[in-house]
């Protein structure tokens, strides 16, 4: 399936009110996020779908698919756009034969290795990083603008970059090629994501030698 990953907000929902959370994302999608994860951790299986379901209803409006961290349960009881699976979430081809072709399937990939199992095992695209340190994961660990461009190299779907990115510090990535750029804490912790996502979808395409308005 043909995605647009230029800006996709995985979500982490903390502390926040739902009233707070939702209106968060709400405010992102105006700002231009092309693709969005929730992403919650902490949760039931029954708030997550609750979560999923309300979710849904804005990113809808919007034209933005949803994808769920994960749980290709909640995605199917939700009846999202697809699923992002880890290298200890159940494998690609498994979440495919679930979900069928008509689906979104996301993968982490720290390798080209990894990055090409997942391609060959039917992954729509390749999250990799961590670009830098976060405290938003704590069982990840950084990989090299060189590891991501040999991703980058290694399959022929987009790959995004991930891990403590914010709208100052794309430049590390000029040379990789990455489709585009994962954030939580960028969107997340902004007081105003709308404007945050307009920036980071500046500061972005200025990495790509690109107009934002194109
Ligand atoms: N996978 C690798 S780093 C990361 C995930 C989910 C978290 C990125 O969060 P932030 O807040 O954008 O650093
Ligand atoms: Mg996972």
């Amino acid at each position: 399936m043909k995605i647009d990953t230029t800006l996709y907000l995985v979500t982490d929902s903390g502390n926040m009110t739902e009233e707070t959370f939702l209106n968060k994302i709400e405010s992102a999608c105006e700002g231009g996020i092309t693709l969005l994860q929730l992403r919650e951790k902490e949760r039931s299986a029954r708030e997550y779908l609750s979560l999923a379901r309300k979710v849904k209803k804005i990113v809808r409006r919007y034209n933005i698919p949803l994808l769920i961290d994960d749980r290709i349960d909640i995605a199917l009881a939700a009846d999202a756009d697809g699923v992002h699976v880890g290298q200890s979430d159940i494998p690609v081809a498994d979440a495919r034969k679930i979900l069928g072709p008509g689906k979104i399937i996301g993968a982490t990939a720290k390798t080209a290795k990894q990055a090409v199992e997942a391609f060959q095992q039917g992954a729509d695209y390749i999250g990799a990083g961590a670009v830098y340190p976060t405290g938003t994961k704590k069982d990840t660990w950084q990989i090299s603008p060189s590891d991501i461009r040999a991703i980058v190299q290694a399959v022929p779907i987009p790959v995004n970059a991930i891990g403590g990115l914010n709208r100052n510090n794309l430049e590390i990535l000029s040379d990789t090629g990455i489709a585009g750029i994962c954030v939580v804490s960028a969107l997340m912790q902004a007081p105003q994501p709308m404007l945050e996502a307009w920036a980071l979808r500046a500061a972005f395409f200025r990495l790509k030698g690109r107009s934002p308005m194109v």
